[in-house]
């Protein structure tokens, strides 16, 4: 069986496991503390990052990218990448677009909530650190932060992603993929960052529906939040596993 070595609330997490489960292939997750349990990946994996992949036949895989195309060769489930060359290279620009400038912005936006909100700041602690520690982290005074907060997040950039994702969230009143007929790793790759500017399901009932104030409340962003609750639902289902 493949065990996956996470962080419980990365993007780069949950798309790997989105594709376990379009793939349908069995797996355990292994949640590794971050900091401290960084030692035991850069002992399985020679780098720092999560996620990586322990294979039964014991090969170690990282970056989520390149985990995703080893799980696509695994079996003929639900095919993450389409043979057609040119809807193959349209969900290759969307991963590297999403996993790259999308993943800096959606990370940068989060802690930007989360120095705004002391809530999603305890909420996003890892699970392992005691309620004393957690209450503590809830009063420092991140306030006087969300000044610098506006200097990490650049506006030219937030506005260029709301832009985008808008054209998304409209494209996909009609259409259920974003690359021609079927799930791709273009909707999984999307699906996954999205998870960082409104909480899926997934994450938890404190976080599910938490995130970034600007995104949440975008009506024109509805479309999109409801189309990655659905594919969740629907990759996460028992029924589909
Ligand atoms: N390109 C990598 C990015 C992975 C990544 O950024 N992982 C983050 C968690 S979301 C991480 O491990 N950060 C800890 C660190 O850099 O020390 C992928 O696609 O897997």
């Amino acid at each position: 069986m493949i065990t996956l070595y996470q962080f419980k609330h990365s993007a780069f997490c949950l798309k790997t496991r989105m594709a376990l489960h379009a793939k349908k292939l069995q797996y355990r997750v292994e949640e590794v503390p971050p900091g401290i349990g960084q030692f035991e990946i850069f002992k399985l994996s020679g780098q720092k990052q999560v996620p990586i992949i322990v294979d039964d036949n014991d090969q170690v895989i990282n970056d989520s990218s390149v985990i995703c195309e080893y799980i696509d060769k695994k079996n003929d489930n639900n095919p993450l990448f389409p043979d057609d060359p040119m809807l193959f290279a349209k969900c290759k620009l969307i991963e590297n677009w999403a996993d790259t400038t999308m993943a800096a912005t959606c990370r940068k936006s989060l802690i930007k909530s989360a120095i705004e909100n002391p809530q999603l700041r305890t909420a996003l602690l890892p699970d392992e650190i005691p309620s004393s520690l957690r209450s503590i982290v809830d009063k420092l005074p991140f306030k006087n932060l969300s000044k610098i907060s506006n200097v990490v997040l650049s506006s030219k950039d937030n506005v260029d992603l709301q832009k985008l994702l808008e054209a998304l969230s409209k494209s996909l009143i009609n259409k259920k993929y974003l690359v021609g007929n079927a799930l791709s790793i273009a909707d999984i790759a999307i699906a996954a960052q999205l998870s960082l500017l409104k909480f899926p399901k997934s994450s938890g009932p404190i976080l599910s529906g938490e995130g970034s104030l600007e995104y949440i409340n975008n009506p024109y962003l509805e479309n999109l939040f409801i189309w990655r609750n659905n594919l969740e639902e629907y990759l996460f289902s028992a029924n589909f596993q």
